[in-house]
């Protein structure tokens, strides 16, 4: 172990994130106003965690004043969350907004920025209007591409004068991967074609949406507007030719399909090759490829959590099985590697260097910030001390080298403009619901959902306010 002190720069955001539907519950939710995830909660209760989900989630839409106060004591610079496009609207199709819906999200922004936390705002989490997903099947269809656009522009009018930083999609390749890839989550359709359907037409949406922006001239005033990504950083099990295109041909299909258009306005060639190949190419004309191209995101979050370790495919293809982009892969349970084990996954913080480096050489070092990154942990409560705080000294080392890592990108030229940790409370996750706890700030579900920082929160702060961080690292990558 060895002691590394870091100095922060001044404009270097340090903040937190959430989403809508993972805090604000169902409290004033009208009917009608079901999101992909609600239905998905209302018809599979039994594989949510003890039952929670969102309809209470952390009930911010009560307590959102509440929190803000726990943001400024911790000093937060900025706080990422989403608006529920599901809420948001009362009509999808003429684009009617809910009054009430729209006055909360409205004092929020408000709140926020009156403590001096800059407002980051997604305009979709997951939060695909149910209704949508009924009556056109959500991001197959263009028209539903067209109704986002619409609702985008609503919510610029509203809160453009004060929202400096808007993103189109968190994880826009998700749902889609989820549903129609693994077919793991309702409605459990296998459907490979249709995962590359949805993919690019959010890629086109997000597109639509620079456009509109630009054209409308939401960006004079300095505001941003860019896509929150989740590229998994991959490394092949070996140096030998398969395991290394097998790596490839993976970040084709989960990285590059979307950082190369939406950050360099192109598909790339190969991943082109490989749909026509399985047949999976996504409909779509020149004008909208035109639109992506002329149309790029100014800036990226990056969620990062844990490594991808990829080795070639070893087994046949049963010809039964329509393709899947694991033709050409397996995982690789790499040996003795570090565990989160609460969530199963492994931690390697040089996964943010590597991103960086990244980004700098292959992305035009286009402006970017983890929009993401944290620690998922169970039974927390063990963790308690005599004045019912909780220690999570684990949570302090692992934000501490994953901070590290970014800071020693910025240092090496990595154009990254900050980290953000999920979460600032703890809240609902898909399925997982309150298993895993990531908050700086505990949510207790025994207790009326009262709210207690931890002792990461007292150490966020800390770091925050002196602009330092001082880390134990096991080791020191070079
Ligand atoms: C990201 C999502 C978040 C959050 C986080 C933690 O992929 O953007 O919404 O949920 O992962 O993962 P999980 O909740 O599955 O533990």
């Amino acid at each position: 172990m060895a002691k590394h002190t870091m100095n922060i720069p001044a404009d270097f955001i340090i903040g937190a994130a959430s989403s809508a539907w993972q805090t604000e519950g169902w409290s004033g939710k009208r009917e009608g106003q079901d999101s992909y995830l609600d239905k998905w909660y209302i018809n599979d209760r039994h594989v949510w965690h003890n039952g929670y989900g969102p309809a209470g989630a952390t009930d911010f839409y009560n307590r959102c004043s509440e929190d803000i106060a726990l943001m400024k004591e911790i000093g937060l610079t900025h706080y990422r969350t989403s608006i529920n496009w599901s809420r948001f609207l009362t009509d999808y199709e003429n684009v009617v907004v809910d009054e009430t819906y729209a006055d909360y999200v409205g004092r929020v922004i408000d709140e926020l920025i009156a403590i001096g936390v800059e407002p980051m705002i997604c305009l979709e989490h997951y939060e695909l209007p149910a209704y949508l997903l009924d009556k056109y099947d959500g991001w197959s269809s263009k028209h539903v591409v067209e109704l986002f656009v619409k609702y985008a522009e609503k919510v610029f009018e509203r809160y453009g004068d004060r929202v400096k930083h808007w993103f189109t999609f968190n994880e826009p390749i998700v749902v889609q991967t989820r549903v129609y890839l693994d077919a793991l989550r309702y409605p459990y359709e296998q459907n490979t074609r249709k995962w590359m359907q949805w993919n690019y037409n959010k890629t086109l949406a997000t597109a639509k949406c620079v456009q509109l922006f630009k054209e409308k001239g939401y960006g004079k005033n300095g505001a941003k507007i860019g896509v929150i990504l989740n590229p998994e950083v991959t490394y092949a099990r070996s140096s030998a030719p398969h395991d290394q295109y097998a790596a490839h041909v993976y970040d084709l299909f989960y990285n590059r399909v979307f950082m190369d258009p939406m950050i360099k306005g192109e598909y790339p060639e190969e991943l082109l090759q490989l749909m026509e190949k399985h047949d999976i190419t996504f409909e779509h004309t020149p004008e909208e490829l035109a639109i992506i191209k002329n149309n790029t995101v100014d800036y990226a979050g990056i969620n990062l959590y844990y490594p991808h370790r990829i080795k070639a495919q070893t087994k046949a293809w049963n010809e039964n099985v329509p393709f899947h982009p694991s033709y050409y892969y397996e995982h690789f349970d790499l040996p003795g590697k570090k565990m989160n084990k609460s969530r199963g996954w492994e931690i390697y913080p040089k996964i943010i260097y590597d991103m960086g480096m990244r980004i700098k050489n292959e992305y035009n070092n286009i402006e970017w910030f983890i929009s993401e990154n944290g620690m998922g942990i169970e039974n927390e409560a063990v963790f308690k001390n005599e004045e019912q705080i909780i220690q999570d000294d684990y949570r302090i080392s692992f934000i501490g080298e994953h901070l590290y890592y970014t800071l020693k990108a910025v240092e090496d030229g990595s154009n990254c403009k900050g980290y953000m940790l999920w979460a600032f409370t703890d809240n609902v996750s898909p399925m997982n619901a309150f298993k895993n706890r990531y908050g700086l700030v505990e949510i207790n579900l025994e207790n009326g959902r009262s709210r207690h920082l931890k002792k990461s929160g007292h150490w966020y702060k800390s770091v925050i306010a002196d602009r330092s961080l001082t880390v134990d690292l096991d080791e020191e990558y070079k």
